[in-house]
């Protein structure tokens, strides 16, 4: 049977990305923290599963105020990850098992700790004054415009030293660096090539669109207030840093890159993703995860919506011979069955098998982020001392120690939608603190549930989470039309059943999901029929018949079924 083949097969359209958070994942020395060493002692686990490509949260030397997220030595591992010898170690490990690593490019800022800001903070004609963005105070000595950092307050904060303000649009100690300044701009593409020339096979952008700045840094409106990204990125130069980079470092290398595109629109995807602006190869939208959130509270979602939101994403990528991303969560969202599907013991296991079917037979690159593969849920968080993410301790001090919000209110929210959720460690076995490390005190609580919910019990039981992502795994890897083929949404209005269409050449599949509790069924496109099922979350007696004309859905069933065209 003859399929038309891919205008442009690559590997990254075709690789399967698993996001590992190295301090929550494998502990291998019994400090309590994960590390590099821990991560080649797994590299078979997902070598089963049949990951191929591994984005590595950032493993560099940081003082972890934003655990890693604040780089203080971009040519150097975090002591309590490793050395550059274990690097090296796991890179080499996972070329021998045909794996490539993507580590996280954390630019836009650095860490206050950072060498550069050392300099920069200690006058004013310090030759590193310009890597960092310095302002005078407004007219009643306060700081130069409203800007608001992401985790809460101002985005700038006075050093004494000189009496100027510095720009983070994250924590105080990650002050924004000048991309307008050509010597900063070096430094990162010598960075760069510094982990390429070791074998790295790509970059995952932290905050990306954010690197150029509004020349004038006008005040925002209550509005832009709301959502600041949307001010703060894709300033007036962020096509040429992005197209300059791809012209000194990767156009020299075959590697991929995945910005993470927090605060671009639609309309300005295809100016990144376009497979002739030599800028991107794809990027994250966040409007999915984020689609119940109304800032930090957390609302309700539709399934209409989600298809809504994933009609908008392709034709944003797609438009003009792009490419797209895949994911349900990472290490800035809660978990994926507790988020969108449904956590409780009757239905975790069905319905994260369901979830994942929908995430590897959509369009784009998928991300799968460690842990949900296994199912895991997420952490019973009841106090403001059970998180130890930093947007959400200053959040904390913001609206409810000013009085603004209730306690409950707030805890209530973040419980549901808190980074904590996705950051508390890898549950690989029924032993103690979940075989995540020999410490008697972890960096991080681990989930109770973990005697229930681990790897080990998963990798013998053929109808687990684990077996079944393996099977979607494959099942995506051997189907040219699920990676490559068109996408049509069967009923973007049903608030139930997600059902929808992937065809290439003659390749002609149908995928139907059931988002409830209750038996639903998902009608086929007009005289086309069951020609044979390829996947089922449901033993088989229960699977679509051959020539059924309706596919009737038990609670939480997804089915991937070849059609007659
Ligand atoms: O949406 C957010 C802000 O409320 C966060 O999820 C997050 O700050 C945003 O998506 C950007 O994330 C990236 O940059 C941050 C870091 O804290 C995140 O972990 C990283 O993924 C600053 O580097
Ligand atoms: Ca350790």
């Amino acid at each position: 049977m003859s399929t038309a083949s891919p205008e442009h097969p690559t590997w990254w359209k075709e690789a399967t990305v698993y996001q590992i958070y190295p301090r929550s994942f494998k502990d291998s020395n019994g400090d309590g923290l994960g590390d590099i060493p821990g991560i080649i002692e797994k590299l078979d686990y997902l070598s089963t599963l049949g990951i191929n490509v591994i984005w590595l949260s950032p493993h560099f030397d940081s003082p972890n105020v934003d655990n890693g997220y604040d780089i203080r030595d971009y040519r150097k591992v975090l002591k309590e990850f490793g050395s550059m010898a274990d690097f090296d170690q796991l890179l080499s490990e996972m070329k021998q098992r045909e794996m490539r690593l993507v580590i996280d490019l954390v630019v836009n800022h650095s860490s206050d700790e950072h060498e550069w800001f050392e300099q920069s903070r200690q006058s004013k004609d310090n030759p590193y004054r310009d890597f960092y963005i310095w302002r005078d105070g407004n007219s009643d000595g306060g700081p130069p415009n409203n800007y608001a950092s992401f985790f809460s307050g101002s985005a700038w904060s006075k050093d004494d030293r000189t009496g100027q303000y510095y720009l983070h649009y994250f924590a105080d100690k990650q002050p924004d660096l000048n991309w307008e300044n050509p010597s900063v701009r070096e430094e990162v593409y010598s960075l760069m090539k510094f982990w390429l020339d070791k074998g790295v096979a790509g970059f995952r952008m932290d905050v990306i669109p954010l690197i150029s700045k509004q020349p004038d840094m006008p005040e925002l409106t209550p509005e832009q207030l709301h959502a600041p990204e949307y001010a703060y990125a894709n300033g007036p130069h962020l096509h040429d840093y992005l197209q300059e980079m791809n012209r000194e470092v990767l156009s020299k290398y075959d590697v991929m890159t995945v910005g993470e595109a927090f605060g671009i629109t639609y309309a300005e995807t295809p100016a990144l993703v376009g497979r002739d602006r030599n800028e991107l190869n794809m990027i994250f939208h966040f409007d999915l995860v984020r689609l119940d959130r109304d800032g930090w509270r957390k609302t309700e979602w539709t399934l209409p919506e989600l298809k809504e939101i994933n009609r908008n994403i392709y034709e944003a990528d797609y438009g003009e011979g792009g490419w797209g991303t895949t994911f349900l969560t990472n290490h800035d969202n809660p978990r994926a069955v507790s988020h969108f599907g449904n956590d409780s013991a009757e239905w975790r296991e069905l319905s994260a098998k369901a979830l994942a079917t929908m995430m590897f037979t959509l369009k784009g690159t998928p991300y799968v982020y460690q842990g949900d593969e296994l199912g895991m849920t997420n952490f019973p968080l009841e106090r403001i001392d059970d998180y130890q993410d930093i947007e959400v301790k200053r959040a904390w001090q913001e609206e409810v120690v000013s009085g603004q919000v209730s306690a409950e209110e707030f805890l209530e929210s973040y419980a549901q939608t808190s980074r904590d959720n996705a950051r508390t460690p890898m549950q690989w076995s029924a032993e103690s603190q979940a075989g995540f490390t020999t410490a008697d005190t972890p960096w991080f609580a681990v989930n109770p549930n973990y005697r229930d919910i681990n790897a080990e019990n998963q990798q013998d039981n053929p109808l687990s989470v684990y077996h079944f992502y393996r099977q979607l795994i494959a099942l995506r890897r051997a189907t040219p039309a699920l990676i490559y083929g068109d996408y049509h949404d069967l009923a973007p209005q049903d608030p139930n059943v997600y059902s929808y269409t992937r065809a290439l050449g003659d390749q002609h599949y149908m995928v139907a999901i059931n988002f409830t509790e209750e038996e639903q069924e998902a009608a086929l496109p007009s005289d086309a029929s069951v020609v044979g099922v390829s996947l089922s979350n449901y033993p088989d007696e229960q699977s679509p018949q051959q020539d059924a004309q309706v596919i009737q859905l038990q609670p939480w069933q997804a089915v991937v079924v070849t059609i007659s065209a």
